[in-house]
């Protein structure tokens, strides 16, 4: 049963991904993912040293928190993104493809206000962006860029689960601002989540050329986070965000470190020979995909319910059984 339903969900998010892709796409045949990696690593990081960037602040406006990227003229005096210490440059690592991803990024700005929220790696996201991909020029042998897409008003939104690998595990340290409506029906954001992320190839489009991308493009993303929409993949009643139980922390190296019972944003699916920590009953199915957490053959949907009301209770108000876990996370009870 399990089993059919994990088969099930795959083919939806291959669907999702295939329906995404656009006429003109064409695929070349796929590299050594670790020699293309390196490749990709010496562009992004050349990008960063030669170029300088410029935030615009503009509350309100289409514009706020817009990032421009210039070449250092020969003799200029600009401090490169590499070197400024205005918005420091951030590393998250990602384990993938058998090599350790070092996706840099940068925080313009996380996001605050009083309904203030990060999505979680599944969730959906309303999101204004502008990329580009680096290459080099054949005639300078400079590191240069252009820009492929920009969406400044966004209407529709993203789901993290069914998009670039970068933007799945970047838009999860972000969280929302605030936002009103104008007169004219347009809608000014304040105080939004806004950032640049530098994504190799292999967490993006790799062997694809799409939408004016050549393959093997690394990619800058610019983005703002202005609202999201939580997800119940397993439709269980229990928000995805709140079916992620423990914290992995990935070092420079690989290794993975994991603190159980925190959550950080990010749930997984992993191959059967792997430990998922996001897992409770340990039947390979992570929690957000699996309509019996604790494996006690009873529904979370039937475990979470208000016998008074026949309602799902909230989160927060979930009964705990003797053992001091919540209902459908623990066997002693349902
Ligand atoms: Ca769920
Ligand atoms: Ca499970
Ligand atoms: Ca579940
Ligand atoms: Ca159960």
């Amino acid at each position: 049963m399990k089993n059919i339903f994990k088969a099930f969900y795959f083919v939806m998010a291959a669907i999702a991904v295939t329906s995404c892709n656009k006429s003109d796409d064409s695929t070349t045949e796929v590299k050594d993912y670790s020699e293309q990696y390196q490749k990709d690593l010496e562009l992004i990081e050349d990008f960063l040293q030669t170029h300088y960037m410029e935030v615009t602040n503009n509350p309100g406006a289409t514009d706020d928190q817009s990032v421009t990227f210039t070449e250092i003229p020969t003799g200029g005096t600009q401090t490169s993104i590499w070197n400024q210490t205005d918005y420091p440059l951030q590393v998250r690592y990602v384990n993938k493809h058998d090599i350790t991803y070092k996706l840099y990024y940068i925080q313009l700005r996380q996001g605050s206000g009083p309904t203030s929220k990060s999505p979680c790696n599944v969730d959906q996201v309303l999101a204004s962006y502008n990329g580009k991909y680096i290459y080099t020029d054949s005639d300078t042998e400079k590191t240069t860029f252009d820009q492929f897409e920009e969406s400044l008003n966004p209407q529709t939104y993203f789901s993290l689960a069914s998009v670039i690998a970068g933007w799945t595990e970047i838009f999860p340290k972000f969280k929302t601002g605030s936002y009103a409506s104008n007169p004219d029906g347009t809608i000014s954001y304040f105080d939004f989540g806004a950032g640049v992320m530098f994504v190799p190839s292999g967490l993006g489009y790799y062997n694809v050329s799409t939408g004016g991308i050549p393959s093997y493009s690394p990619l800058i993303f610019s983005f703002k986070l202005y609202e999201i929409i939580r997800e119940d993949q397993d439709a269980d009643g229990i928000p995805s965000y709140q079916e992620d139980i423990a914290t992995v922390n990935v070092a420079s190296d690989g290794t993975e470190t994991v603190i159980n019972g925190v959550p950080d944003g990010y749930v997984r699916v992993l191959d059967e020979d792997e430990v998922n920590p996001d897992d409770t009953d340990g039947d390979d199915i992570p929690d957000f995909l699996d309509i019996d957490d604790d494996g006690d053959y009873f529904t979370t949907l039937s475990e979470i319910k208000n016998p008074l009301t026949g309602e799902s209770y909230p989160y927060d108000e979930i009964p705990t059984c003797t053992d001091g876990k919540k209902k459908h996370l623990s066997t002693a009870c349902h």
